[in-house]
Formats: C-alpha cells, structure tokens, sequence
C-alpha cells in the first residue's frame, strides 16, 4: 500500500507543479510593472553607486595620478613674522576627466621631518582637469610655526635635493554630476635645495690697514651660486668668521637677495682682526705652499632686512659653517711690496 502510495503522492505531485508553472508565467506577464520597478531601482542603484563610490574614487586616483612640478619660487618682502611667497607650478594629468577641483588650502611640509609641521599654508586656487595646467600663486604668508619655516630653510641650505608634501582637502566637481566629491590633494615633490652653497668663491680681496669709518678692513666679491628653485631675499646678511678654528671677525654681505643659477655676484666687506691674520700668513703651509690663500669658515650672525629680523634664515644660516679659501697673500703682497715669509715678518 505504501509503494503504491507514494508514486502516487509522486504523481500528484507532478501534477500540482504544473498548472503553478503555468500559473506563475501568467503572474510574470501580470506584474510586468512590479519586474520594472524592480529592474529601475536596480539601475538607479548601480548608478548611484557609480556616483556616489566610483566616480569619487576615479576622481581620487585621477588626482593621485596627476604630477604636480615646482616651476620657480620667489620669496620677497621679507619680515620677521610674514614674507610674500610666489610659486609658480604645473600640475599634469592625462586630461581624461572633465572636472572642476575646488580652490583649497595646501600645507607644506618637509616630507623627511618626522613631525611633517607645515611650513607654510598656501592658497591653491580652482583647477580643471585639464592635461597641463599653469598654476601660479603668488600670496602673503603668515608665519605660524617660526621653528618648521627654521627647519624648512635649514633644510634648503644643506641638502641638494628635498623632499617637500602639498596636502590639502578639497572637493572635486565632475562635469554632468551636480555633486561635489571630498578628494584629497596630497603630492611629494623632490626640489634641488641650496646644497651648502658649495662652489662659494670669494676673489678680488683688498685690505684697508686701520679700517675705513665703519672699521671694514676687508673688502672682496663673493659669488654665491645657487642650485635651488627659488630666488630669496635676504636682506642686510652678517656671517661669524673663523680661522682654523679661531673666531676672527665679522663678515657683511648687504641687501643680499638670492636668485637660481651662478649669478649671485656680491661686494663684502668685513672687520676682521689683522695680527690674527698676519700671524697665520707666516705659518706654513700659507707662507709657502697656498701662497697666502687661507681657509676661512663662514656661519651666518644676523639678517635683517628693513631693520627687522629675520630669525628663520638667519638661525637656518648659523646652523653650518661653510668653507671658503680666500686670498690674503695677494693684497698683503700689494700692500706691503712682498709677501709675508714664513716665521713671519
Ligand atoms: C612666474 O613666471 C613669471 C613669468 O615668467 C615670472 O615673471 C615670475 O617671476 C615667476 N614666478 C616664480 C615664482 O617663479
Ligand atoms: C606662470 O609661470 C610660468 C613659468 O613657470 C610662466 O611661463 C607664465 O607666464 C606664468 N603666468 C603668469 C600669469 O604669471
Ligand atoms: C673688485 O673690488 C672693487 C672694490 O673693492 C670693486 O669696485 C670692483 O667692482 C670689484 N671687481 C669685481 C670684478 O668684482
Ligand atoms: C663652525 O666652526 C667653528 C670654528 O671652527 C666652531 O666653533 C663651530 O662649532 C662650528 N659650528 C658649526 C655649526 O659647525
Ligand atoms: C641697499 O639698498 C638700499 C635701498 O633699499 C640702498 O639705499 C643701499 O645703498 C643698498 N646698499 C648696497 C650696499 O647696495
Ligand atoms: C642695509 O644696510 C644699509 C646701511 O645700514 C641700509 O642703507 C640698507 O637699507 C639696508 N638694506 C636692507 C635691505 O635692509
Ligand atoms: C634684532 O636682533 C638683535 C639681536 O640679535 C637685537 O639687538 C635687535 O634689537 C633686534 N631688532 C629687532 C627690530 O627686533
Ligand atoms: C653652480 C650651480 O650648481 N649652479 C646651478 C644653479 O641653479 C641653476 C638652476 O637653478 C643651475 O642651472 C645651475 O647649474
């Protein structure tokens, strides 16, 4: 009875199942507008989540993707808590994305220095996505952390190449979408720094015994060369000077501004104490061997321009001593008809 039984719970089954199907076709055909209702929210999903995640992220990995170049910076009007800085930059990108990135705040900072406390707050203004876009800033700018734009010039001094972080928040807009997207703005730039101003040469030195009316002893022209990016005013520039050692004056460079490349081209003059410098001409190997060329150490004392200080160069110049053979021999021998032998005069 049981065998019998179920094929024909088996059979009844079957034949249940089949006028469902049948039933459920007719279902579909009625409730074609409950399947389209479906299939639209479906769409609207998709592209919603287009929008809303993938259009920010290719706007961000667009923006990740574009190469951002320093063309030149210009740092003038100098003061103690505020200079006007110029940048002029190139951001590159490869154009596919037709989008607006809002004008924002950038904080630069040293990428190396452990802290990354930005030096300077600059305004970015409003770029597209075009493939090569000229963006040039030129702004006033505060000094709100003196001891990171110390450190950011110290760094620029002594190396020969930096690494310098451009980051910012900010929103993209992309054309045919209503909406703006937060991106983040966020480029590593590697510029060439002032490299010790290795290559400093001093020549044509002349000596005045007893001193003029200031009490410079001292005069020569010193060319300062300049392998970084920016071109710097200094202003009114004073520099220890040592021998072997020994501290022995006080060197001026006035109204120094640095420009990029060999043409920084200077009258110094200095105070400095003549025995001293006497004393070491008659040693060898001056007497002899450089004839009179000695080694001096320069680090910087003071800057002031338009009688204020400027501590974040100034600090950034006294943090090195910097090496520069100078030619005593030369002037002393005009001076005094002969050279100054060994053992001294
Ligand atoms: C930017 O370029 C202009 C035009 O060439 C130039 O006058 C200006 O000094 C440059 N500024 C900087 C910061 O390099
Ligand atoms: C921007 O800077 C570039 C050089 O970096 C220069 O060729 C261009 O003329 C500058 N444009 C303006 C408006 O200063
Ligand atoms: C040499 O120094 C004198 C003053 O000490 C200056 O008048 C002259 O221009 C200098 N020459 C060069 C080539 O720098
Ligand atoms: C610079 O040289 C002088 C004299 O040799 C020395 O006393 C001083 O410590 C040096 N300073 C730096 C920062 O190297
Ligand atoms: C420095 O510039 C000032 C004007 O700013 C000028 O009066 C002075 O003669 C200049 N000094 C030198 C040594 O060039
Ligand atoms: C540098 O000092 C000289 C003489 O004291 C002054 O005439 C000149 O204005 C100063 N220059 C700057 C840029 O402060
Ligand atoms: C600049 O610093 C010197 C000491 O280095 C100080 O005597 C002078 O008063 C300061 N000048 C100003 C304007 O702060
Ligand atoms: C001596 C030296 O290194 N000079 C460089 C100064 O900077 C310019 C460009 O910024 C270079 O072209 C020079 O070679």
């Amino acid at each position: 009875m049981s065998l019998t039984d179920k094929p024909g719970i088996h059979e009844s089954e079957r034949v249940a199942v089949k006028p469902r199907k049948r039933g459920c076709l007719g279902h579909c055909i009625k409730l074609w507008w409950a399947y389209l209702i479906g299939f639209i929210v479906l769409v609207i999903l998709v592209v919603c989540l287009v929008i809303f995640v993938g259009v920010p992220k290719i706007a961000q990995s667009k923006l990740d993707e574009a190469e951002l170049t320093i063309d030149g910076i210009v740092v003038t009007n100098t003061q103690s808590n505020q200079l006007n800085m110029a940048i002029n930059s190139t951001i590159r990108s490869d154009g596919k994305v037709h989008a607006t990135i809002a004008a924002f705040v950038g904080d630069m900072y040293l990428e190396d220095a452990e802290d990354h406390a930005p030096f300077a707050r600059i305004n970015f203004p409003e770029t597209t996505g075009d493939a090569l876009q000229v963006v040039n800033i030129s702004q006033i700018l505060e000094i709100s952390d003196m001891a990171a734009m110390t450190t950011f010039n110290t760094w620029l001094l002594k190396n020969s190449l930096l690494r310098v972080t451009v980051h910012g928040d900010t929103t993209v807009k992309v054309e045919g979408i209503s909406k703006s997207f937060p991106v983040t703005f966020h480029k590593t730039i590697e510029m060439p720094g002032l490299n010790m101003l290795s290559g400093l040469t001093v020549s044509n030195s002349s000596i005045q015994i007893g001193g003029d009316k200031n009490g410079d002893n001292f005069f020569a022209t010193v060319n300062i060369p300049n392998t970084s990016l920016f071109t710097i005013e200094l202003g009114n520039s004073s520099f220890h000077n040592y021998l072997l050692g020994k501290e022995v004056g006080t060197v001026f460079i006035d109204n120094l501004t640095l420009v990029p490349g060999n043409d920084n081209k200077y009258p110094i003059r200095a105070a400095i104490s003549q025995n001293d410098i006497l004393d070491t001409l008659g040693e060898s190997p001056y007497c002899d061997k450089t004839e009179g060329v000695l080694p001096f150490q320069l680090r910087g004392k003071t800057v002031v321009n338009h009688g204020q200080n400027i501590t974040y160069f100034a600090d950034a110049l006294a943090s090195a001593n910097q090496t520069v053979e100078i030619d005593l021999g030369t002037p002393i021998k005009a001076l005094l008809g002969k050279a100054i032998p060994c053992g001294g005069l």
